[in-house]
């Protein structure tokens, strides 16, 4: 029961579903685990319904399961009503464990609060409040026609944490940024500059991939783009992404080859943000390449990484997987920009000539403020942890 989504596609580093917090209500041990198996449940849904949250429902009666629902594609009916749908008998006077408040609009779906009281539920137990105003109220709305309701269960920490894009977006215009680093035991990314190095093993690989398919868009600077050379595309992982995330490259200078592999692959449009002193043939000739090219404003240091930030949110984009290198992650850190880190750790020493993850100084006390948001886990040799900033 604990882990029925085991052979679906679900997010990397999401260890155990169980909360660390205090529940804001007193629940018996059972709830809590039905409760577990509803967040479960919302995890098939990585790669298939960003920037919309990943959320499951599942349906009880007596201790027996009647039904499994989950938010299967952005647009498409919500958890609830999958789970209603799916009932092997009449729900009336059963319980409704899910892992959002039940939305109290009429969106691209009708409202699950309307679906849950036609259906007689006796009793909905709900996670998290949910965060998007249009929606919420679906709690308030259950209780107001006697419907039972336990939640939110928990605070909305919890909410945050297993679905960061979604929450980030009701607080936020900016989009959410993870960086993704892959790091030996001495600490770094390339065994010498300028060298394609592999870091972790094959298993980090499929997370890696599994990874990009929940993100809107994949972000390389332009040396990793020369030195590595990646598609960035989704190519393992067994998840096929709803839409190929967007392609991104900075570029100062338009200094990119037109030969890479990225302009090869063409699964995924390609963005380059280039300097406004870019060169204008160079920059014609990444076009012809195939990149949609965008001038943003230069910093000292390079491209203005908020001026990037707010070009690629006009360009519709909520969320940003960072792939390095070191600098421009360095960067994007420095900046404060960084909302989460997946972190593979591999045992290989890559030694003294080797490329330092942080190259650039980060502030005193930088480091103290990030937390495992989740056990870490086990991928072959390696390990992955999820790191958030606190608060
Ligand atoms: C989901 N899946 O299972 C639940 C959601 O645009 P719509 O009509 O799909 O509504 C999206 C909103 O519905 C979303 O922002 C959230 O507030 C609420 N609940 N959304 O995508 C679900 N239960
Ligand atoms: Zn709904």
């Amino acid at each position: 029961m604990r882990n029925g989504a085991s052979d679906l596609p679900r997010p990397p580093g999401h260890g155990d579903p169980r909360p660390r917090e205090r529940p804001l209500v007193t629940l018996p041990e059972e709830d809590l685990r039905w409760l577990d198996h509803a967040t479960l449940l919302g995890r098939r849904g990585w790669g298939r319904v960003h920037p919309n949250p990943m959320v499951g429902c599942v349906l009880v009666r007596d201790g027996r399961v009647l039904a499994e629902g989950w938010h299967r594609e952005f647009g498409g009916p919500h958890a609830e009503l999958g789970a209603l749908e799916r009932s092997i008998e009449d729900p009336a006077g059963a319980t409704a464990y899910v892992s959002l408040e039940p939305c109290r609009h009429q969106g691209k779906t009708p409202a699950c609060t309307d679906a849950l009281i036609h259906a007689g539920i006796g009793r909905v137990v709900y996670s998290v409040a949910d965060p998007n105003k249009q929606a919420a109220g679906g709690g308030a709305a259950l209780r107001a026609v006697r419907t039972a309701v336990s939640g939110p269960v928990w605070p909305a920490s919890v909410g945050r944490r297993e679905n960061p894009v979604f929450f980030h977006r009701q607080a936020s215009g900016r989009p959410f940024v993870a960086a993704k680093l892959a790091l030996s035991l001495d600490g770094r990314i390339a065994e010498a500059p300028g060298l394609r190095t592999t870091v972790t093993g094959p298993e980090a690989l499929r997370e890696a991939h599994r990874l990009r398919a929940g993100f809107e868009a994949v972000m390389i600077g332009s040396v990793t783009a020369r030195v590595d050379d990646p598609r960035l595309t989704v190519r393992e992982g067994g998840v096929t992404p709803r839409v190929p995330p967007t392609r991104i490259v900075l570029d100062t200078k338009a200094s990119l080859s037109e030969a890479g592999a990225i302009f090869r692959e063409t699964e995924g449009r390609v963005i380059v943000f280039v300097g406004e002193s870019a060169d204008r043939a160079k920059v014609a000739r990444l076009e012809k390449a195939g990149a949609e090219v965008r001038q943003v404003r230069q910093g000292p240091h390079g491209l203005d990484l908020s001026a990037v930030l707010d070009a690629a949110s006009a360009r519709g984009i909520h969320s940003i997987l960072c792939e390095g290198g070191g600098r421009l992650t360095g960067s994007f850190l420095a900046a404060g920009l960084v909302d989460r880190l997946y972190l593979f750790q591999s045992p290989r020493v890559l030694g003294s000539g080797g490329v330092p993850a942080f190259p650039g100084p980060l502030a005193e006390g930088f480091w103290t403020e990030w937390r495992a948001a989740f056990d870490p886990e086990r991928l072959g040799e390696d390990v992955l942890t999820v790191y958030e900033r606190e608060g």
